[in-house]
């Protein structure tokens, strides 16, 4: 895709405002990889609160991860408040199907805002669409087939999705974009998904269409990843390297390094 880099430096230049209502476990990844890719990220859970952020925000993301009953209500204030505003809604749905609970308030979410896309894993997305799914706790379990989750998934729901995994999937039900790049270091440090939902909702707000600018985000990610391991040890530097990575990437190199499959289906 022609447009990637173009995306790239959109973000990098227009610095968008990233409302995140996330887990307790991410929030500092989250915040520090939003600055990494030239956004800005806020958090702002308080149920008093909420709304009036995603009102000065560029677009928000809602994350499940460590829920509690009130901040299911402050999100769906917040998502409210986006979709009166018009910017775009991203919802993680962290290990949906993990419990009743979990599964509750998603399904709310889902009824009572409009989402512009919905990032998850195999299990996660899968579980939404009422497929049959694995998790455990917050990780999928099986290596699903992500191509027919996720188009089966995003018809089922009428929502767009990006199901993530080994291979990365970005579809609508028809158009299908299927990214190859990334790293398994991605999967030994928390927060590698969520911060790339928050990642997606940054370049959302960019000229991309929605398929498109998901896809720029998720490869940009996976081609920093890659760049990333290439100076690690482990886990621990790699989290470091990852940051730089997003930080010093250049929009070139996404073009020439990145592994993208697109179809249509019939
Ligand atoms: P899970 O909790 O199951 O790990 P997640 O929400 O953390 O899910 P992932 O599916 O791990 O999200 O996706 C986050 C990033 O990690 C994506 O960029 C994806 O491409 C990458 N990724 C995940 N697993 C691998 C892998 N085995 N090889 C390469 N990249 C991977
Ligand atoms: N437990 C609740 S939320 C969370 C954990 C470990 C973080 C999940 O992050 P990710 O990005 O899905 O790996
Ligand atoms: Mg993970
Ligand atoms: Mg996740």
């Amino acid at each position: 895709m022609s447009e990637i880099p173009t995306l790239i430096n959109q973000v990098r230049n227009k610095q968008p405002l990233i409302h995140n209502i996330t887990n307790q476990v991410v929030v500092n990844f989250t915040a520090n990889g939003l600055y990494a890719v030239g956004a800005a990220p806020v958090m702002a859970n308080a149920i008093e609160e909420a709304a009036d952020m995603a009102n000065n925000a560029d677009a928000l993301v809602l994350n499940i991860g460590t829920l509690t009953t009130v901040q299911v209500d402050a999100m769906i204030m917040a998502g409210k408040a986006a979709n009166k505003k018009g910017i775009p809604v991203v919802l993680d749905p962290v290990g949906v199907g993990a419990t009743p609970f979990r599964t509750d308030a998603a399904e709310k979410i889902i009824n009572s805002v409009k989402l512009s896309v919905i990032r998850g894993n195999a299990g996660e997305i899968g579980h939404l669409a009422g497929l049959k799914s694995d998790m455990r706790g917050v990780d999928a379990v099986s290596q699903a087939n992500n191509q027919e989750v996720a188009i089966e998934a995003s018809k089922r729901l009428g929502i767009p999705v990006i199901v993530t995994g080994v291979d990365d999937v970005i579809t609508d039900g028809q158009e299908v974009f299927v990214v190859h790049n990334g790293h398994s270091l991605l999967t030994k440090v928390t927060g590698a998904g969520c911060l790339l939902s928050s990642v997606v909702a940054a370049f959302l707000t960019t000229d991309g269409g929605l398929l498109e600018a998901s896809t720029a985000a998720v490869s940009f990610y996976g081609v920093a990843a890659e760049v990333a391991a290439e100076h690690t040890s482990g886990p621990g530097t790699f989290q470091t390297a990852f940051l730089d990575a997003l930080y010093q990437l250049n929009s070139d190199v996404v073009k020439d390094t990145i592994k993208l499959e697109t179809y249509t289906v019939t």
